[in-house]
């Protein structure tokens, strides 16, 4: 690859976000550089005006927003597109990854994840109020996202979509939280989507480390 097609992804190990970007990158075979950077420490994001992560460069351009990302390497990959032809099924990938965007990311991850699981891990202790409050909000996203997993445009567990690499990373944190766990189960089809996620060998390979112990293996 010549440095003007060479791809280089900035990132956090630990990040859902970069996790996303990363099992993408693998599903679609395209090898790339990385850069490590951890925001959460305050260190400076090259390429990304509100010092967030991932960050990806292609030669020359650089583009942040992780959907935006996947969106651009889906259509520069050589492979089939993971971006649906049907108007229905590409306009219910959309709507998934803005839910994920929006209503998924800060409850689940920033707030039931990082106090129930990832804080704990650090030595940190969680706030316990911010779990809950994580939790109670849960249950509206989870729900909106199974009836879209019973619908079955999207979210199939077969025909990979870019929705399922954006969500899929976020609901396997969730679900490392005992609690996240028990209500994820309730919500049928997506728990089954979710477990056919999870035995993808190239989401299987990208497993974050503070993840890793079960994922990978389990
Ligand atoms: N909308 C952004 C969100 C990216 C984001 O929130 N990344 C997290 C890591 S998963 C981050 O960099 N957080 C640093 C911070 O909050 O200071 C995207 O889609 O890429």
């Amino acid at each position: 690859m010549s440095d003007a097609d060479a791809l280089t992804l900035t990132g956090f190990r630990d990040s859902v976000y970069t996790w996303s970007v990363r099992w993408a990158l693998a599903e679609m075979g395209l090898a790339h550089g990385y850069v490590e950077v951890n925001p959460f420490e305050g260190q400076a994001v090259r390429g990304h005006p509100f010092g967030l992560v991932p960050v990806l460069r292609h030669g020359d351009f650089s583009l942040y927003e992780t959907a935006a990302i996947l969106g651009y390497l889906d259509r520069v990959q050589a492979g089939p597109r993971l971006t649906p032809a049907d108007a229905r099924r590409a306009a219910r990938m959309a709507q998934v990854m803005s839910v994920t965007a929006s209503q998924v990311y800060w409850p689940l991850v920033r707030q039931v994840y990082s106090n129930g699981f990832y804080l704990p891990m650090e030595g940190q202790v969680g706030d316990a109020a911010v779990l809950r409050a994580g939790l109670a909000q849960a249950s509206v996203a989870l729900g909106a996202l199974d009836v879209v997993a019973q619908e079955g445009l999207v979210l199939r567990g077969d025909a990979l979509t870019l929705a399922d690499l954006m969500l899929a990373p976020m609901l396997i944190c969730f679900a490392r939280v005992p609690e996240g766990a028990a209500m994820l189960a309730g919500f049928e089809a997506l728990a089954a989507w979710l477990e056919r996620m999870r035995a993808r060998p190239h989401l299987r390979a990208t497993v974050p480390p503070c993840l890793r112990k079960e994922e990978s293996h389990g």
